[in-house]
């Protein structure tokens, strides 16, 4: 099979510049035969990182492109090996065509997250910066992406690794003690190991209560907007996004399917979506409409009601409020605000969420609209890297914390050595699954398979 990989890393997309990787020991030899440098020197003969000038040929010496190719030379490369880098202009078919002509050189395409799977095996990154790598690509806000560019620089495995170390020190302490009863090693500390476990268990802790929010970070917050017919659901949507990607009419039930759409509010980001109007319809597809709607308000992390506040409460009004009071996050808004208003805030004391006034027409309230989200969904002030976003991590995160409080008890419930050795042990195998040092092929195929082509 041949070893040396190569892939456009730059989208199927025309834009001004287009990146092809290369990756493997004979990326030197293969980039020789398809870019010729305009000094007269080939690429193997260059400097490691230089940036070097001149024509990429096709197979049959047709001049594809006059543009730059770079190389890193192993071990200082992404992964770890003889890497090389095309920057042609950015046309899809200059890229295809320079792709054929890396394969007619030798060098065969690369799998889905192949390089960074490479960068993964060579100890370049370890599994958590890995896992970065994806959630850097894929961020949709600034906070997301500061926070896997804190991962992809070792934040998680900072955390990790010291645990782990106060593991070693503990186990073989341990292990001294036992094995050597005859040797004067100092006498085991309950107090100062007792205050490492502690410390370890609270640290895993913090991690993982952290998770909930970075799950809103990396997915957004799931929000369902509900209401009775006509209230301004469509209208509050369209505002949100700043186009008219709803049908907005007068009609009762214009909006039939749920509609979805994800944008960027204060750093926050909604997958926002629209729903038919709750009322007791009579037509079939309005009454599976109506059943969306309520799914939707059912598995939401946020439900806001919208009112309709020139016209009285009604009872789908009430309905969809109690929608909204079992949900974790909830907002009424009170529409309609530029019109004569007959619903007030006091007239909703039994509703257990946030209350504001606006206008979807206008557009007037909006700033408070989003000060409120902001107020449920405060900007994370951990430090960057260390909110947990992957179900992995957290599920690897929560089994060490079971582990070493379950050592700590022993501990300082005067077991025997041998029930605290076996919990830290444990602790310490699960630890080792959080960074790849022990994960399973399995495992790291699946991580790697979401990674797209080229990265
Ligand atoms: N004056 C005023 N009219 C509004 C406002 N918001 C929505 N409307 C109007 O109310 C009507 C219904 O608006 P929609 O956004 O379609 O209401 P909806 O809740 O999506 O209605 P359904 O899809 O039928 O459930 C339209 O005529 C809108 O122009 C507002 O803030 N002020
Ligand atoms: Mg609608």
């Amino acid at each position: 099979m041949l070893n040396t990989i190569a892939a456009i890393a730059t989208g199927n997309v025309v834009s001004a510049i287009g990146i092809l990787r290369l990756s493997g020991e004979d990326t030197f030899s293969i980039i020789d035969k398809v870019f010729i440098p305009s000094d007269g020197l080939s690429m193997s003969q260059h400097a490691d990182r230089s940036l070097v000038y001149g024509k990429l040929l096709s197979p049959d010496g047709d001049i594809l492109d006059i543009c730059l190719c770079t190389k890193s030379t192993a071990p200082n490369s992404y992964t770890g090996e003889n890497t090389a880098e095309i920057h042609t202009h950015g046309s899809p078919t200059v890229l295809s065509l320079a792709l054929d002509a890396l394969f007619a050189a030798g060098a065969r395409q690369a799998l889905a997250g192949e390089f960074t799977k490479r960068a993964f095996l060579n100890g370049k990154l370890d599994l958590t910066m890995a896992e970065a790598v994806i959630d850097l690509i894929d961020s949709e806000t600034k906070q997301a992406a500061i926070n896997a560019a804190g991962q992809l620089s070792g934040a998680i495995s900072r955390k990790t690794d010291k645990i782990y170390t106060s593991l070693i020190d503990i186990t073989s302490h341990y292990y001294a003690v036992v094995d050597y009863p005859d040797e004067d090693i100092e006498p085991f500390e309950i107090k100062e190991y007792s205050g490492l476990l502690k410390n370890a268990a609270d640290e895993l802790y913090r991690l993982l209560s952290g998770y909930e929010r970075g799950r809103v970070l990396k997915e957004g917050i799931y929000t369902a907007i509900i209401g009775r017919p006509n209230a301004g659901k469509s209208s509050l949507l369209n505002l949100l996004l700043g186009y008219e990607r709803a049908i907005v009419t007068d009609i009762p039930g214009t909006t039939r399917d749920t509609v979805e759409e994800k944008i960027n509010l204060g750093g926050v980001l909604l997958r926002l979506c629209d729903t038919a109007g709750i009322r007791d319809a009579d037509d079939t597809v309005e009454k599976l409409g109506v059943m969306r709607a309520v799914s939707a308000a059912s598995s939401a992390d946020l439900v806001i009601v919208v009112l309709d506040g020139a016209s009285k409460l009604s009872a789908e009004d009430f309905e969809a409020l109690k929608l909204a009071d079992a949900a974790k996050a909830s907002i009424a808004v009170i529409n309609k605000s530029d019109l004569e208003q007959v619903i007030f805030p006091h007239m909703l004391k039994d509703f257990k969420g946030e209350i504001l006034s606006m206008s979807a027409a206008s557009g007037d309230g909006l700033f408070d609209l989003s000060a409120c989200i902001s107020r449920l969904y405060p900007l994370p002030t951990v430090p960057a890297g260390e909110i947990l976003t992957n179900a992995r991590q957290a599920e690897v995160v929560r089994r060490a914390h079971e582990s070493i409080s379950a050592a700590y008890e022993a501990l300082i419930s005067g077991m025997p050595p041998d029930a605290v050795l076996t919990e830290a042990e444990t602790a310490m195998n699960i630890l080792a699954e959080l960074s790849g040092r022990a994960v399973s092929e399995d495992i790291t195929h699946g991580i790697f398979s979401r990674f797209c082509v080229g990265k």
